[in-house]
């Protein structure tokens, strides 16, 4: 399914002007869409007062809707109604709203439907002063509709559950289903016994809040890791079902998801469920539809063959039992195609989970982009649709609100349309912040579902444009300003969320992303600085605006290891398939033509150069893979493909005669790599000895590296056949040998590495010929800290080149002659950084 991402400037699901009235210029909005809205023309005051005939109206309902309207007129006063109606002949939640000269009058299917005609009048009334005139006929498109708390990690705790009922009732939504994984009562072993007493009041309150809010509690059970097939255990899951029953609750499900081995067999899960439905669904005659959630529960994982699984399930499976599917795979998008396919072997509409925007796969992550991927025209092949959410129960709500407007009214929905409105729902005090905030914060980035969002939709086609002229030499200024202003829009949004967003719990669940949203926006503003500067030729303004953008960007990686560090996914990502990327690159760029000349990256790469880290291979596929370089440590970058490598073939590094290996860690992912490959070090590059290393399969490291001489660290096919490997990682910490000459870090051409020197560590760096008899250009950061730069005369006599608090320093080449050693000292205790000696 396309989307059509194309910013639309009127956020309007439903824009309605009314006819007549110019005072009446606030736009209809009421989500999710109705299926029939009319204005009339004429309203009532708000003064209006209703006369409401006594017992006619439910107490709830009557409480509900005298928040908004005088219910308090005599007799003689307009007569609000409210009737229940079978011809309107609809499902659960149906209801007629008119309002006109005459009075007000609801027409509902049950309780439920006037409840919804009662949520579309409050809508109605939000920031208006009068009440128009209107017709509303209205229905859900698929009957159960909501979440499945269905997630790995923290569930929701009792105020996020109840803010969340609340919002459901109001966007009618009809369904939670209670089924977090890691509720030890909901699965095995547990899943037995009765919840202690201080959980048992919570689902009871739950429950509570639910039926106020016309939504259906659903229980979940999740038996299938240890069930035995037997008379006993049924008896266990029927006590369990009877005890959730006296808490209240009146609708439940069994889940036999992600379990293994006997639990996993069809006609027993049938079975069971059959049994509940005979024994309790039957007999209680309040409980609603019992939910299933298969084993094989995507295409993916369920056995292809007729006469299987699902087969099985839908031949023997009571017809009034919903089966459950996530899609095609475990994360995916909903189409109707792929619906046709379950059905037809479940024979029965399947009951949608979606797995969006769940992140427990991706915990670095928030998926807070629009609910797309979920097809229009499937609304004949799906007798529910739930969204399993993120363990962050407040941000969910913008995907959820996506889902409210789908299931009501599927026709009518559109994706980008539905996820602007959501902002304005959600958080009115800052919608375009939090928009701005979200545009940035959608897509997961790479991971085992291969599931993808889009992401920085709007800014992808200024960053391309910008970086290709930027490759090019020139400077795009159209580009330039559209971006800086994005990236001073993500400061302010950052800012204006927290500051202003009434939503306390929202702002502290996002808050390590904001965090680093702020971040990012400080870090963009200072490439873009960068970019203007170096532009302009102004070159001490440009290093200055590098130094800031690498700071922010060095706060990002320290924030991303300090917070949320989970051990699946830890860290804090924002921006990351299009913004923080683009800051990374632009820094790089403009990096790299700041430091031409002798060090330059091409002339590290280029194999004549004597003194340099490079790539040490005799295999084709490998020769141009680029090094990543840092103090710390030199690695290949990552192949994407497989390497075939020939028997004899090796790649590793070569290092600067100035750097020594510490440590070496690899990922070859080669099952078989022990038998037929080697590591291996030389001091010289011709005599080779075996580096013992810890290995398993293909995965592992070397640490035992004391005292050596090497220069060479490789790996090499000792086999007499070709292989094949993936290269996912290799990389070689290091060290400086001479810690008083640090020309390794400054005359490389590359600003990923540098040298420091403090009170207590003056440093030197020897200039090779090249350079001599050059202007050269300094590239330091001295935090504020004065510093000297001076040379010694043959007596040993200090002469000073340079005394000061520049970061950015140009040394004529007069005051050089001769010179072949450069002297750092400084009285600051930090250590100041050398990034670059550049002609
Ligand atoms: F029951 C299901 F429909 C389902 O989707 N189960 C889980 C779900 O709880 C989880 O939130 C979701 C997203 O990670 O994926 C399902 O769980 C998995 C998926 C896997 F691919 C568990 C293990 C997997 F290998």
């Amino acid at each position: 399914m396309m989307l059509n991402f194309k910013r639309q400037l009127l956020p309007l699901i439903l824009c309605v002007l009314s006819k007549v009235g110019m005072a009446q210029e606030v736009p209809v909005t009421v989500y999710p869409t109705p299926h029939q809205l009319q204005i009339a023309q004429g309203s009532f005051p708000l003064e209006q007062a209703f006369y409401v005939k006594s017992g006619s109206v439910n107490p709830e309902l009557h409480a509900l809707l005298s928040t908004v309207l005088k219910l308090d007129g005599n007799k003689k006063a307009l007569p609000l109604s409210v009737v229940k109606s079978k011809s309107l002949n609809q499902r659960s939640g149906a209801y007629e709203l008119l309002i006109d000269k005459s009075g007000l009058k609801i027409i509902a299917a049950d309780d439920r439907g006037a409840f919804y005609a009662a949520q579309t009048l409050i809508q109605l009334l939000k920031g208006r002063n009068t009440l128009p005139f209107v017709k509303v006929s209205d229905y859900p498109d698929v009957p159960f509709r909501g979440t499945v708390e269905g997630f790995y990690g923290d569930p929701w705790t009792q105020e996020d559950r109840i803010s969340q009922l609340r919002f459901y009732g109001a966007l009618k939504l009809n369904t939670y289903i209670y089924g977090p994984k890691d509720d030890p009562y909901h699965s095995s072993p547990n899943w037995r016994l009765h919840y202690p007493e201080k959980e048992e009041a919570q689902i009871k309150q739950l429950v509570q809040e639910a039926k106020k809010n016309y939504v259906d509690f659903v229980w979940a059970i999740h038996p299938g890791k240890d069930i035995k097939w037997n008379l006993a255990d049924s008896t266990a899951v029927l006590k369990k079902f009877e005890m959730m029953y006296g808490l209240g609750v009146r609708s439940f499900a069994v889940f036999f998801d992600d379990i293994e081995g006997d639990g996993t067999d069809a006609a027993k899960q049938a079975g069971l469920l059959n049994y509940i439905q005979y024994e309790f669904v039957n007999k209680k005659k309040d409980v609603t539809p019992l939910i299933m959630c298969p084993t094989e529960y995507n295409k993916g994982w369920s056995d292809p063959k007729p006469g299987t699984y699902l087969d099985i399930l839908g031949e023997k499976l009571d017809p009034a039992v919903h089966i459950m599917w996530t899609g095609n795979t475990v994360v995916a998008d909903i189409t109707k195609e792929g619906l046709e396919w379950v059905n037809k072997r479940i024979r029965r509409p399947a009951f949608v989970w979606w797995n969006f925007p769940v992140s427990d796969y991706v915990r670095d992550h928030l998926l807070m982009g629009p609910s797309y991927g979920i097809d229009i025209d499937a609304q004949k092949e799906m007798s529910g649709f739930v969204s399993n959410p993120m363990d962050k129960a407040e941000p969910s709500k913008t995907a959820i609100f996506g889902v409210s407007l789908y299931t009501w009214n599927m026709k009518t929905y559109q994706p980008e349309q539905a996820w602007i409105a959501s902002h304005r729902y959600i958080m009115p005090e800052a919608a375009e912040a939090f928009q701005l905030f979200n545009t940035h914060n959608s897509d997961p980035g790479p991971n085992g579902h291969r599931y993808r969002r889009t992401e920085s939709v709007e800014m992808q086609p200024y960053t391309q444009a910008f970086l290709k002229s930027l490759k090019e030499g020139s400077y795009s200024l159209k580009d330039a300003a559209r971006l800086k202003t994005e990236f001073e829009g993500m400061i302010a949004a950052a800012k204006e969320i927290s500051l202003k967003s009434q939503n306390k719990r929202l702002v502290e669940q996002i808050a390590p992303w904001l965090a680093q949203f702020d971040l990012l926006g400080k870090a963009g503003v200072a490439v873009m600085g960068l970019a203007e500067a170096w532009n302009n030729k102004s070159e001490a303004v440009a290093w200055t605006q590098y130094l800031a953008a690498e700071q922010y960007l060095e706060q990002m990686a320290d924030l991303d290891k300090k917070m949320n560090q989970n051990p699946y996914q830890p860290g804090v990502k924002t921006g990351s398939l299009v913004m923080t990327p683009f800051v990374k690159e632009v820094l790089l760029t403009i990096g790299q033509q700041m430091t031409p000349g002798i060090g330059s990256a091409a002339a590290g790469l280029a194999r004549n150069a004597p003194d340099q880290t490079v790539l040490y291979t005799n295999n084709a596929k490998l020769k141009s893979q680029p090094l990543q370089i840092g103090n710390q440590a030199v690695a290949i970058s990552p192949a994407l493909e497989t390497v075939p490598l020939n028997a004899g073939d090796y790649f590793g590094l070569r290092l600067h005669p100035n750097l020594r290996p510490v440590a070496l860690q690899f990922n070859l992912e080669s099952a078989t790599l022990a038998t037929w490959g080697t590591f291996e070090v030389s001091a010289d590059g011709l005599n080779w000895i075996a580096l013992p290393v810890e290995e398993k399969k293909g995965k592992g490291m070397a640490t035992n590296f004391d005292g050596s001489t090497a220069s060479f660290v490789r790996f090499r096919n000792k086999s007499d056949k070709a292989q094949h490997l993936y290269l996912k990682l290799f990389k070689l910490e290091v060290k400086t040998r001479d810690e008083a000459d640090n020309g390794v870090y400054v005359l490389d051409g590359n600003l990923a590495t540098y040298s420091t020197f403090s009170k207590n560590e003056p440093r030197l760096v020897h200039l090779p010929k090249a350079v001599q008899q050059s202007d050269l250009r300094l590239l330091l950061s001295l935090k504020g800290n004065s510093a000297t730069l001076f040379t010694k005369d043959k007596k040993g006599k200090e002469l000073v080149l340079y005394n000061g608090k520049a970061d950015y320093i140009e040394i004529d080449k007069s005051a050089l002659k001769k010179v072949d050693t450069l002297y750092f000292k400084t009285d600051a205790v930090e250590p100041l950084r050398i990034y670059e000696i550049a002609k």
